[in-house]
C-alpha cells in the first residue's frame, strides 16, 4: 500500500491580508498532477482542510475541484478529518452518501471510530474534537483532557483491532514525545484548548503501523519513523520560512515503512530580508517578504515604498530598535535587581510625591521593612 500523507491545507487562509488562494490552486493542482504520475493508492488530508469554520466561497470551490480530479482523473480514493479550523459538522456534509464515491470526510466525533478499508489496510479517521465533546459522546465522565479522550478513543478501536492487518490512524493535535518541547511549532497553528493540556503521548498510538497526523506546519517525526506529521503544503506564516514544505509518500506493509518526499513549487516563495531600508529597495522581488530593517530611525511610510519593488510585502519590523529596546528593558530589570526594598520604595515615593524621602520617613520605611522581615523569617 502506497498513500500520500497530507494535511492543513488551510484553504482560503489569509496571512497579512493576503489571500494564499491563488499559491493553494497552483500547489494543489500541481500535488495532484503528480499523484497522477506516482502509484497511489489513496490521499489522506490529517486535517484543518480549511482555515474558518465557514470557509470563502472559493474555498470551497478549490477543496471539490480537488476531490474530483484526485477520484476521477487520478482514481485514488480520498480520506479527509476535521481539523480544530474546520467545523466539524459542516465539513461532513454529505459524507455518507460521498463514501460510495471514495471520498470519505469525517467531520464529528462519534461513539466508534470510523473504518475505512482500502486494499486490505484499514485506516481509522480521528476528526479534531474538544475533550468536553468526546467525554459526552463517549459518557465517560472520567475524561479530564484532551490526552484522555484520545486515549479512551484509541481504546474503542484497539478492542476490535486485528494487529495481524495493517492498521493507520489519521488524527489531528499535538502529538508529543514525553513534552511539549519535543515539537517545533509554528505561529499559524491556534492553540487547542485553553487551560487544560491540549497534547498528546505519542505512546497512546503504539498499536498502529503508521499514524498519519495534522496541525503542526513543519513536517517532523514524533519519537517514531510511523508517527509523523506532513506539515502544511506551503508557508502560512512568518516562522515557516525556514520550513521545508513537502508532502509524504508512505509504502506500508506489516513491519515494513518506507517514507519518501514529494515536493512541489509554490508560485512564490515566503522569506525575511534584513538590512537597511536603502540597500534593500536597490533590490526586487515577488516572493512573500517580511522585512527586517536594521535602520536606527523610522523611514517614512517605509512599506508603501517598499511595496513598490516587493509587491508581497507582509510585514516590518525595525529589529535594530527592538533590540536596543530589549536591551533597556534587561539594563533596568538588572538594576531592579541589586536594588534592596528601601531603596526601591525611596524610588517609588520620589516618583510618585515628586519629591525625595526625607530621614523622618526613611525611618519608618525601614522599621515597617524590619518588621516584615521578622515575620518572614518566623
Ligand atoms: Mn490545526
Amino acid at each position: 500500500m502506497k498513500f500520500l500523507h497530507t494535511a492543513d491545507w488551510h484553504i482560503g487562509k489569509i496571512v497579512n491580508e493576503f489571500s494564499m488562494l491563488e499559491d493553494q490552486i497552483h500547489v494543489l493542482h500541481q500535488l495532484v498532477d503528480k499523484i497522477k504520475e506516482l502509484e497511489v493508492d489513496a490521499l489522506i488530508m490529517a486535517g484543518d482542510l480549511y482555515d474558518r469554520a465557514i470557509p470563502p466561497k472559493e474555498a470551497v470551490v478549490l477543496a471539490t475541484e480537488l476531490f474530483n480530479r484526485l477520484i476521477k482523473e487520478a482514481g485514488i480514493p480520498v480520506l479527509v478529518i476535521a481539523g480544530n479550523h474546520d467545523s466539524n459538522e459542516r465539513l461532513e456534509y454529505g459524507s455518507e452518501l460521498l463514501a460510495s464515491s471514495d471520498l470519505f470526510i469525517e467531520g464529528t466525533v462519534k461513539e466508534s471510530v470510523r473504518k475505512v478499508t482500502i486494499k486490505g489496510v484499514n485506516f481509522y479517521l480521528l476528526p479534531f474534537a474538544d475533550h468536553v465533546t468526546i467525554r459526552h459522546v463517549l459518557e465517560n465522565e472520567e475524561i479530564r483532557d484532551l490526552q484522555d479522550a484520545v486515549r479512551e478513543q484509541v481504546k474503542t478501536i484497539i478492542n476490535e483491532m486485528d494487529t495481524d492487518e495493517v492498521n493507520v490512524l489519521i488524527a489531528h493535535g499535538y502529538v508529543v514525545n514525553g513534552g511539549k518541547d519535543s515539537l517545533e511549532e509554528s505561529e499559524s497553528e491556534r492553540p487547542l484548548s485553553i487551560g487544560t493540556a491540549e497534547y498528546v503521548d505519542v505512546d497512546v498510538f503504539e498499536a498502529f503501523d503508521y499514524v498519519a497526523l495534522g496541525h503542526l506546519h513543519k513536517a517532523q517525526k514524533v519519537k517514531y519513523d510511523k508517527v509523523r506529521y506532513s506539515g502544511s503544503p506551503l508557508k502560512y506564516s512568518k516562522s515557516e520560512v525556514n520550513h521545508k514544505k513537502q508532502h509524504l509518500l508512505v509504502d506500508l506493509e506489516k513491519d515494513r515503512l518506507r517514507v519518501d518526499f514529494i515536493e512541489t513549487e509554490p508560485l512564490r516563495n515566503m522569506k525575511t530580508m534584513r538590512g537597511h531600508f536603502k540597500d534593500i529597495m536597490q533590490g526586487e522581488s515577488d516572493d512573500y517578504v517580511f522585512f527586517e530593517l536594521e535602520d536606527t530611525h523610522y523611514v517614512m511610510d517605509a512599506m508603501n515604498q517598499l511595496r513598490r519593488r516587493y509587491p508581497y510585502a507582509m510585514g516590518l519590523e525595525y529589529v535594530a530598535q527592538k533590540e536596543t529596546e530589549q536591551a533597556g528593558t534587561i539594563d533596568k530589570q538588572r538594576a531592579i535587581e541589586k536594588k534592596n526594598m528601601v531603596e526601591l520604595f525611596e524610588e517609588f515615593y520620589s516618583e510618585y510625591k515628586d519629591t525625595p524621602l526625607d530621614d523622618e520617613r526613611r525611618a519608618v520605611v525601614n522599621g515597617i521593612w524590619e518588621d516584615v522581615q521578622k515575620e518572614e523569617d518566623i
